[in-house]
């Protein structure tokens, strides 16, 4: 089960109470004050971690609770601090802390980490201070202080999880382009592929493996048809998932079996890339014209390259099924890459930052 949005409640440890004591010893009529602190209580961290892809543990088991620091005794004895609690999440995971949610508000985001690498590690919810027992209260006045602190409770958070893949190429297209076909061809991932709309329901990452050891990672995005930015078919809820790739891959089924125009097809999802997010639409691109052993308008292909030059977009026809025209592609799809990669580190270089990855 694929689950890429869930919020789960995390609190923190409670502080140990100071402790409110006084020596007693043979001998010694009136000992001194000797209470200890209380422990501090455990605090909560979320942690990345390569060993999972999906949110899906923290659909059935979402509240979390940090270890509680334990009592001060006397003696002068602290409490023991409590064990944190470390949450792991697939890379890619986005943080967000929800303000108090109503009936009516579900209650504001704001943003606590970006989990893009591994180990990263962001403190969630911080334990309680434990009390200061009344050995410390002890003055040269009052010599004998009746006075402990209680422990300080620790952070209770509501946290929103979201999870963006981090793939260097998505395809996008409408239903039933060959978006899975091509997918399964290219690499070890094999979503289910039918002669049916919607029969990709969560996104699929693979691994395309190039000769001369190069390698990329290619996301099959489910269907998106008009209005998916207002919610509909299976809506844009996906497309977080191709914010971070370095290209887009829009293929456009050139069959004519939809019956809808191929060149329509590509504005209308051009439209709802831009209208979810405008950086979308400004990411390199090529345009793939699939299904060409079943084009049957020759025209079609000559009227979709002119379309997609308008925006500067490159068209490849391939089959997904024969496999004519994919080898060009893939090559394409990396020389594309490298000149992304070449130009984010060439930006790096011009906004005067040392640290690009
Ligand atoms: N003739 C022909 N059929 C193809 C080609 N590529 C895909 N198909 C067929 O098109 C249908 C849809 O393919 P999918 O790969 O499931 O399409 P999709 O884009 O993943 O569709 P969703 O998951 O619904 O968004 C299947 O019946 C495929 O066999 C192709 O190159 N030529
Ligand atoms: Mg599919």
């Amino acid at each position: 089960m694929f689950v890429d949005e869930v919020d789960i409640r995390v609190s923190a440890g409670d502080g140990g109470r100071g402790c409110m004591s006084f020596r007693r010893e043979k001998f010694v009529p009136r000992g001194g004050p000797d209470g200890g602190d209380g422990g501090t209580g455990g605090s909560v961290y979320i942690v990345a971690s390569a060993h999972l892809n999906t949110l899906v543990t923290y659909r059935f088991h979402p509240e979390f609770h940090a270890a509680r620091g334990t009592h001060g005794q006397g003696s002068n004895r602290t409490g023991h601090d409590g064990d944190d609690l470390v949450l792991e999440v697939p890379i890619g995971t986005v943080v967000y802390e929800r303000a108090e949610a109503s009936e009516a508000d579900p209650g504001a985001l704001r943003l606590v980490g970006d989990l893009a690498r591994a180990d990263q590690r962001p403190l969630v919810a911080r334990g309680g201070h434990g009390g200061r027992g009344n050995a410390r209260f002890a003055t040269s006045t009052n010599r004998a202080p009746r006075r402990a602190e209680p422990g300080l409770e620790g952070e209770r958070k509501t946290l929103a999880l979201q999870l963006k893949l981090i793939a260097d190429v998505g395809l996008v297209g409408f239903p039933n382009a060959g978006k899975s076909t091509l997918i399964s061809r290219v690499s070890s991932a094999h979503p289910k592929i039918a002669d049916y709309p919607f029969t990709t329901l969560t996104p699929h990452l693979g691994v395309v493996s190039l000769s001369d050891d190069r390698s990329f990672v290619m996301a099959d995005v489910p269907g998106l048809i008009k209005g998916a930015h207002a919610g509909q078919g299976l809506g844009d809820r996906f497309l977080r998932h191709v914010e971070r790739t370095k290209l887009l891959v829009h293929l456009v089924d050139v069959s004519g079996a939809s019956g809808r125009d191929a060149v329509a097809d590509f504005e209308t999802i051009r439209r709802e890339l831009s209208l979810f997010d405008e950086a979308l639409v400004r990411k390199p691109q090529l345009g793939v014209a699939n299904k060409i052993d079943a084009l049957d308008d020759p025209a079609l292909l000559p009227r979709l390259e002119r379309r997609m030059r308008d925006f500067s977009i490159p068209l490849f026809p391939i089959s997904a099924v024969t496999g004519q025209g994919v080898p060009a592609l893939l090559e394409a799809i990396w020389s594309a890459l490298d000149a992304a990669k070449a130009k984010t580190t060439e930006d790096a270089l011009v906004a005067g930052t040392t640290s690009f990855e």
